[in-house]
């Protein structure tokens, strides 16, 4: 593919932003290259600045679940916008995303609607430690949950691709109220638990793993987690930025069966626009201002315009059949790529929870972050860069998940396998 603009783009960028991006795993340092730069977007496609088409696996790291530019949330937006686009002052469209989202997600019985998943789950934390008043938080290694200090502790995504789980910059007396466990390890947080449990205010989990790849749960391993949580009286926050009408229409605690004390979502909530919520017990989420004495606020939060994008999203989402045609092609996805590999003769491991997915090169069964660092992300980034050239955009880097949405047709799977295919046997 001709790339000469994104590469006179990027030069340019690195002048003027920090590595030459707004956010970290965009900048193409995992699997090497210059990134893209996107000039459009429509359906399941990508059109970078050179007019390169390709099919996307990113979506925005998860949100344009529909496809890039549905024609209904664009026209929503059309609307929308001709009415203001901020006005600090509360709207009916926070009520509407609001009973949706607590429509779809039983186990919230209040919400407070923010800017992105950051904010979401460091809310939920300090609602948590002002509820219990406890300080010590739980993570496991690998789960990424943002970049609020507390939490940039053994963190995935591209904590982890750039090899600084343990970022600098935080400070050791935040660091050390942050313990951290292998995921799945049910024994190691039944120990932990059993010793630190007065000093603990919550548990913080993917409950599927996002940011290491794609890691499921073991069976027994959150039913773990919610029993010994309720055992000590601790709150049990599932982080569902991603996995949020991804799993399920319900996210992973529908998928699972297990209910948390508090979620936090974002992504597909915006439709593609900044939102991140969190929510949970009425009694926990009466600690929140000017409810409660903890103190949480954003000047943009509940914005009309991003309210418009989700509501609009999860109108679509909600419709039967829906995640019935999602699961048809994540499955037609799977089968494509395993035979691909499997026909290459390359050792890979594939994942999948609902339709987010993950292709490691190894051939460890991936459980935890130990398990998915036996990845080898040379060969990773090379597979990353084949398919780009062949007109697939895949997310670059080992440590993280791909997704389909609405848009993408069996057209696009069958030359998506075709080109992992080619790829896999050019990289052997
Ligand atoms: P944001 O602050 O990026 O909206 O959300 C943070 C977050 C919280 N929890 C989970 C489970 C998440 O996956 C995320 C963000 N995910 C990354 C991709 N792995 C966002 C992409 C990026 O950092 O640019």
């Amino acid at each position: 593919m001709k790339n000469t603009k994104s590469k006179s783009l990027f030069k340019k960028a690195c002048q003027l932003m920090p590595g030459g991006v707004n956010s970290p795993v965009r900048a193409f340092k995992a699997v090497g290259g210059s990134p893209l730069f996107i000039k459009k977007a429509k359906g399941s496609k990508i059109y970078d600045v050179d007019d390169n088409a390709y099919i996307d696996y990113v979506l925005s790291w998860g949100p344009m679940i529909l496809g890039h530019s549905h024609p209904a949330v664009v026209s929503a937006l059309k609307n929308r916008i001709a009415e203001g686009t901020s006005y600090g002052a509360p709207t009916p469209l926070e009520i509407e995303l609001a009973e949706m989202v607590m429509k779809a997600y039983p186990s919230i019985e209040k919400i407070r609607m923010v800017n992105s998943g950051t904010e979401a789950t460091m809310s939920a934390i300090r609602v948590a430690r002002g509820f219990t008043n406890r300080d010590k938080v739980v993570k496991f290694e690998g789960c990424y949950h943002g970049h609020a200090d507390g939490l940039l502790v053994k963190a995935g995504s591209g904590a982890t691709t750039f090899g600084v789980p343990d970022s600098p910059g935080v400070p050791k007396s935040y660091a050390k109220n942050t313990l951290t466990l292998p995921f799945n390890d049910t024994a190691a947080f039944k120990t932990l638990l059993a010793k630190e449990w007065k000093d603990i205010a919550c548990v913080i989990v993917e409950p599927v793993v996002g940011n290491i790849g794609c890691v499921l749960p073991k069976p027994e391993f959150l039913e773990a987690l919610r029993k010994e949580t309720k055992k000590y009286g601790i709150i049990l926050i599932f982080d569902e930025v991603m996995t949020g009408f991804r799993v399920a229409y319900g996210g992973a605690q529908a998928y699972y069966k297990i209910k948390p004390d508090m979620t936090c979502l974002g992504k597909v909530i915006g439709g593609g626009l900044p939102v991140g919520a969190y929510g949970g017990k009425k009694e926990i989420m009466g600690m929140v201002a000017p409810e409660g004495p903890v103190y949480q606020a954003g000047t943009l939060s509940g914005n009309p315009i991003a309210m418009t994008a989700g509501i609009e999203t999860l109108k679509i989402l909600s419709k039967q059949g829906i995640y019935e045609k999602l699961e048809n092609t994540m499955q037609q996805l799977e089968a494509g790529l395993k035979r691909a590999a499997d026909k290459a003769g390359i050792k890979t491991k594939f994942y999948r929870a609902g339709t987010m997915f993950c292709t490691y090169f190894t051939d460890s069964d991936v459980v935890d972050y130990k398990t998915a660092k036996t990845s080898n992300t040379e060969l990773f980034g090379k597979f990353f860069t084949a398919m780009l050239e062949s007109g697939v955009n895949l997310a670059p880097s080992q440590f993280e998940a791909g997704f389909i949405s609405l848009a993408h047709s069996q057209q696009d799977i069958d030359r998506t396998v075709k080109a992992a295919y080619k790829s896999l046997t050019n990289i052997k």
